[in-house]
């Protein structure tokens, strides 16, 4: 079956964040017909768009899968309520979030799905790890490379490397 390379993009900002990080990987490389092929940095962040929040680790993962995208989302949401995350609100605090950021060049517009992640090339703390990964990639919407879309954002709230993982 053919395989796809998606971008997952992981925060945490409650309990251990480095370890709950590094498990959500384990896990996602564990589901079925997905392999993590490479891991960037975990960076220490600054809440945007909420303020009175822990700071968040973020690091993305490259995967190669043979799932659809819609199956892909539904084993993120698993492993999320598996590692003990609760809805409540809106961008509340989160031991873990998984996001598609990318799935090839697909663009996706349902109700639960939007890929690209539609904050995607707004987030620094989403860009500075992927740029690690793939600087090269082109955006399917916007048509500018991850390296592009980095350059153009306004410095915004501090995104600092906390732990290489390579
Ligand atoms: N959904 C739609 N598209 C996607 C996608 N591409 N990937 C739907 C994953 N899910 C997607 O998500 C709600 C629903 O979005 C899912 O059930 C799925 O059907 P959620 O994770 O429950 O909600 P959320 O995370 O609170 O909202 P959202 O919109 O995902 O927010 P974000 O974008 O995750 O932002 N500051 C720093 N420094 N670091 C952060 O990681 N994160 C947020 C939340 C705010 N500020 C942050 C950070
Ligand atoms: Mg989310």
């Amino acid at each position: 079956m053919d395989s796809t390379i998606a971008y997952i993009g992981i925060g945490s900002n409650l309990g251990d964040k480095l370890f709950n990080c590094r498990y959500s990987i384990d896990k996602i490389n564990q589901l079925p017909g997905c392999h993590v092929s490479a891991v960037s940095a975990i960076f220490k962040t600054e809440p945007v768009g909420v303020t009175g929040q822990p700071w968040y680790a973020n690091c993305v993962v490259e995967l190669s899968t043979t799932q659809l995208p819609s199956q892909l989302l539904k084993g993120l949401l698993s492993i999320e309520s598996d590692m003990g995350r609760i809805r409540k609100k809106r961008w509340e605090a989160r031991i873990i979030d998984l996001d598609i950021l990318l799935f090839g060049q697909e663009i996706i517009e349902s109700n639960n799905l939007m890929i690209p992640h539609p904050f995607l090339h707004k987030r620094q703390f989403v860009l500075e790890p992927l740029d690690q990964l793939a600087p090269d990639l082109m955006h399917p919407v916007l048509k500018s490379t991850i390296n592009q879309l980095l350059n153009k954002l306004p410095k915004g709230p501090s995104v600092v490397v906390l732990k290489e993982e390579r």
